[in-house]
């Protein structure tokens, strides 16, 4: 029996991975984290047995939580991020040029120790933009009071400390947390997966009674479970779909599109538009 992976999302379902071998293996104060050496993914990070990200599919996650919320703000120069302990979503919302400042509040520092050491390409550690603070990012973004132009959330799944980030108390927190132009992104888990309805329908419920702007998108990411990945973006006021934001996401790509490999313009207009099952969820 060769060396698998395997994270089950509804009884015996699941995704199956090929593995080389354990790379990093150390259960922390929160959770157990862990990563491998796959036989086609490159290296791949698991927390309490769910695929946080892989080399070769990260970039899909971190451009779509980043850059729709990012160029959704007309100028955005101060973004706290919650978790985004590996660094990825941090490394896409640092290549803004508008960004002056990034407080990346991750609970675990085994996350970006695990990172830096097996994902060396990933997080833009060295940039003197970024300050990383191994801190509740609840509590944290609780204390902060009309100072970021961006939050993004890009937690783990809502089991264990992640929790918490999935409740209309800390929406409200971050709502606070912005400016008045403020916009919000977070990850929100697949669709397709049953289990984690009642958590989309409240996030989307949540946000839709705190902000006056509220969209589901979708990414498609081969190693989270079923392949379609739901995020949710918020404002106090703009339309992420709006020609002003269009004209933003041309004007911007210029300076850095040769980096991305899944985020353009066409990507962020359709990303939008959700089949009718998904709808469902949410409405
Ligand atoms: N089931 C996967 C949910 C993962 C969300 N966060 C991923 C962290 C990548 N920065």
């Amino acid at each position: 029996m060769p060396l698998q992976f395997n994270e089950f999302y509804h009884e015996n379902t699941g995704l199956t991975i090929g593995l080389k071998k354990l790379l990093f293996s150390e259960q922390s104060d929160y959770q157990l984290v862990e990563v491998y050496e796959t036989d086609t993914w490159g290296h791949l990070m698991t927390i309490d047995g769910m695929v946080m990200l892989s080399e070769k599919d990260e970039f899909v996650y971190h451009e779509m939580v980043a850059h729709p919320v990012m160029f959704a703000h007309p100028n955005p120069e101060k973004v706290l991020i919650i978790g985004g302990g590996d660094g990825g979503t941090a490394r896409e919302v640092l290549k803004h040029s508008s960004v002056k400042h990034v407080d990346m509040v991750e609970i675990d520092e085994a996350v970006v120790r695990a990172s830096e050491q097996f994902f060396p390409g990933i997080g833009a550690w060295d940039d003197k933009r970024l300050k990383v603070l191994f801190e509740d990012g609840i509590a944290f973004v609780k204390a902060a009071k009309a100072e970021y132009d961006v939050v993004i959330i890009d937690g783990s799944d809502p089991v264990g400390p992640a929790e918490g980030l999935f409740e209309k108390d800390f929406f409200q927190f971050c709502f606070d947390a912005l400016k008045e132009d403020g916009v919000l992104s977070a990850q929100t888990e697949s669709p397709w997966v049953q289990e984690y309805h009642k958590s989309i329908k409240k996030v989307f419920k949540a946000l839709q009674e705190v902000f006056t702007e509220t969209e589901m998108y979708l990414g498609f990411i081969p190693l989270y479970p079923a392949g379609m990945w739901s995020f949710a973006f918020a404002s106090k006021g703009v339309q992420v779909q709006s020609d002003e934001v269009l004209e933003r996401v041309e004007k911007g790509l210029t300076e850095f599109s040769d980096s991305l490999k899944y985020y353009n313009k066409e990507v962020h207009q359709g990303a939008f538009a959700l089949p009718g099952f998904v709808k469902e969820i949410i409405q």
